[in-house]
């Protein structure tokens, strides 16, 4: 296959509601889309940064400048290009996971339309369906957050993860507990605690949470190792695990029972599915992460999270969670679950008149 343009999409879309996190408060997500131009047609990805460096280093600005100027002309010089073959192709510029992603995922989907194979079947997927979780932000007040819980309940959420941060952890924990006994309850820091909040942390071992998602820094693998020993909490590492050796260093230092695999933090589906194998070699359970993605990225996850170590539902909701109107068909929540695109490649559309609507700024980039 040979390259030859990508357009960059960059899109506002507003979110349904606000979503705070330790880090701040997102309310339109800046998304950035990847349209392959091939000799054997094309296919769409998604580079899963937000508009600032806060949940990593990668940011929307600094992503589109790398893809125009390194990343999208590297690719255009291969002559046999393959998803296999984007990751090497790339290897001389460090960081940019994301974009890296993104472009892995547009090829991806090109090379799977051309051979009517789904990314599903293509990693390894063996289920059809999978079950929904919610990622529910830091509210203003409890009354808020328990009314909050009480929706996505009704809608078939049966899994709850909690944004907390210091001075908004035990008591929202305990609040959204008392009232939901059996609910599958989870909570994720985004590293917003140090060393020094480990007494306090271990009073989360009284609301019988499915897990505690990185409390700490994530270069900081002995401080989680240090929490792991005396909390009962299983510990979930996210920013921490960068690639499958990440994922198996922080597993042999017995600094995480669980980890969270996200397509753009890793650097694509591929290495997505590497975290997955080795992981599962080792025995320990993965679920599939979000970044707030439109209808691309979330069929990418999807199709991820069909793979038989995934074995935790993920923060995986249906469109109406995050946007009133999708860029692709929507992903609706059926009986508790997403069902898994059958469709070649990702196995979604996007929809060129919402992209019209939303004001997308649209790029295409080819060699010179
Ligand atoms: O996609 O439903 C979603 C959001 C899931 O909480 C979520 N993601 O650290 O796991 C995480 C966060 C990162 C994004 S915060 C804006
Ligand atoms: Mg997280």
């Amino acid at each position: 296959m040979k390259l030859e343009a990508v357009e960059i999409v960059r899109v506002a879309m507003p979110l349904v509601t606000p979503f705070r996190t330790s880090f701040g408060t997102t309310t339109t997500r800046e998304v950035v889309l990847l349209r392959a131009v091939t000799d054997q047609g094309e296919g769409w990805g998604e580079a899963a940064v937000h508009a600032e460096p806060f949940y990593n280093e990668e940011f929307v600005d600094a992503a589109l400048i790398v893809l125009e100027r390194f990343l999208v002309p590297m690719l255009c010089e291969l002559d046999h290009l393959t998803a296999e073959a984007v990751r090497p192709a790339l290897r001389l510029v460090k960081g940019y996971p994301a974009a890296k992603a993104g472009l892995e995922m547009a090829i991806f989907d090109a090379e799977l339309r051309a051979q009517g194979i789904s990314a599903s079947h293509a990693l390894g997927g063996v289920r059809t369906r999978v079950p929904v979780g919610v990622s529910v932000g830091i509210s203003p007040n409890l009354g808020h957050l328990v009314d909050t819980v009480e929706r996505y309940v009704e809608a078939g959420y049966a899994r709850v993860k909690l944004k907390i941060e210091p001075g908004a952890d035990l008591e929202p924990v305990a609040a959204v507990r008392e009232r939901f006994s059996d609910l599958a309850l989870q909570v994720d820091a985004n590293a917003a605690y140090g060393p020094g909040d480990h007494a306090h942390l271990l009073g989360l071992d009284t609301f019988d949470l499915v897990m505690l998602e990185q409390p700490f820094a994530r270069e900081d693998l002995a401080a989680h190792a240090t929490l792991a020993r005396e909390l009962r909490t299983p510990i979930c590492l996210d920013e921490s695990i960068t690639s499958a050796d990440l994922a198996a260093q922080a597993i042999e230092l017995e600094a995480c029972a669980i980890v969270n695999i996200k397509v753009g933090r890793v650097g694509g589906l591929l290495s997505a599915k590497a975290v997955h194998d080795r992981c599962q070699d080792l025995g320990v359970p993965v679920w599939c992460g979000g970044m707030l993605e439109s209808g691309i990225g979330r069929a990418a996850n999807v199709a991820l999270a069909s793979l038989p170590g995934f074995t935790y539902p993920g923060d995986l909701s249906g469109s109406d969670r995050y946007f009133h109107q999708d860029v692709t068909e929507p992903f609706v929540v059926e009986d508790s679950h997403l069902a898994v695109p059958e469709g070649p490649g990702l196995g979604v559309t996007v929809r060129p008149e919402v992209l019209d609507e939303l004001g997308a700024e649209r790029h295409l980039v080819r060699p010179s």
